[in-house]
């Protein structure tokens, strides 16, 4: 893209141009190489305008009720005229052409909104990749002043822990099951959760919903709190019925005052940002050693090794770098 193209393109997204936003994210998914530079330039200029937003991660097993939930919530944002950008990413490529389709159509009115723009990752990448990309995304909707921001994940494999680890606010949907369901849900979702929703708590579901919050309750209570002396809240929620819907932002917005006033805002994006840098230096440095034909060969060599089990992979580890040192 030309100087001017990506500073028009920068222009259009801070005057909220959704559009220009889906190009950027485009953009910034790209995999041809010319594109990597342009996202990098586009980013770097946008970078001064990012970071006001209230961060969401919104995650749940799935049929938790999550498309759902966003589709109210996003519109109970709007409604206060708050801009809501949601991004969701599912790392499961099987079922991520399913899960999109069935989102268009759960996320109907929200997608509608003028004041709300909805974007799905593409499936098949790597999580690194995808988490990466989610990032960038979330700047560039950040950028477009959006100030409530939602990324949305399946709860399964590491997502949760990715997605936690670029968002202020971290809620568990859980479904209303309670005893056998609440074993069902890892612990390690559990321990991220700053807040816990019970989904569907409407018609005869409503009693085990609100045995649910308790079972969840004090599950919290027996667990590593996030923050000392903030206890996450549990809530029971309908997303058909509108239950607990105003409450939930009210407590999301009092938790997440709370952390900037308290001074735990600024220090969990600060290592979030380190972890970021760590984490593609970590793949700079990967990618370097495999575009070194010899480097790439020894990797080869050692790799084998390791599955072999004749090398411990942190001794093999040691032995790549040195000799892509002195390669
Ligand atoms: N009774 C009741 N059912 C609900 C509620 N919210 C969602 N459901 C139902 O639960 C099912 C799953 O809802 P979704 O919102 O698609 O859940 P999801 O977590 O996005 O599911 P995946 O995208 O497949 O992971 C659907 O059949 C919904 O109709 C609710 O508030 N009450
Ligand atoms: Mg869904």
């Amino acid at each position: 893209m030309t100087d001017r193209g990506l500073h028009d393109l920068a222009l259009q997204i801070r005057s909220g141009d959704r559009r220009a936003l889906a190009r950027a994210i485009t953009l910034v998914e790209s995999r041809r190489p010319g594109d990597a530079s342009d996202a990098e330039n586009l980013l770097t200029g946008l970078l001064p305008r990012t970071g006001n937003a209230c961060r969401l991660g919104i995650s749940g097993a799935p049929g938790a009720g999550k498309s759902s939930f966003i589709e109210v919530f996003g519109k109970h944002l709007t409604g206060l005229g708050h801009k809501v950008a949601v991004l969701a990413i599912d790392p499961s490529s099987q079922r991520s052409g399913g899960s999109i389709l069935g989102d268009k159509t759960r996320m109907a009115n929200l997608s509608r909104d003028p004041d709300a723009f909805i974007r799905a990752s593409p499936a098949g990448t790597t999580l690194g990749g995808v988490a990466r990309r989610t990032r960038e995304a979330m700047l560039l909707t950040e950028a477009a002043g959006f100030d409530v921001v939602i990324i949305e994940t399946v709860g399964v494999g590491q997502s949760e822990t990715a997605v936690s680890e670029m968002v202020d606010v971290f809620v568990l949907l859980a479904n209303p099951g309670g005893g056998d369901e609440l074993q069902g849900i890892k612990r390690g979702a559990m321990e991220l959760a700053d807040l816990v929703l019970v989904t569907k708590a409407d018609g005869d579901l409503a009693p085990a919903a609100r045995r649910a919050v308790a079972d969840y309750r004090m599950a919290l209570h027996l667990m590593r709190p996030k923050y000392p002396s903030i206890a996450p809240d549990v809530l029971a929620i309908s997303s058909h019925e509108g239950v607990a819907i105003g409450e939930t932002w009210t407590a999301i917005e009092a938790l997440h005052s709370r952390l900037s006033r308290e001074g735990h805002l600024q220090q969990l994006r600060q290592e979030q940002a380190r972890g970021w840098f760590w984490s593609e230096v970590r793949s700079a440095l990967t990618e370097k050693i495999l575009h070194d034909p010899r480097s790439a060969e020894a990797a080869r060599r050692i790799e084998e090794d390791v599955l072999a089990s004749r090398v411990l992979p942190h001794a093999a580890a040691r032995n790549l770098v040195e000799a892509f040192q002195h390669s």
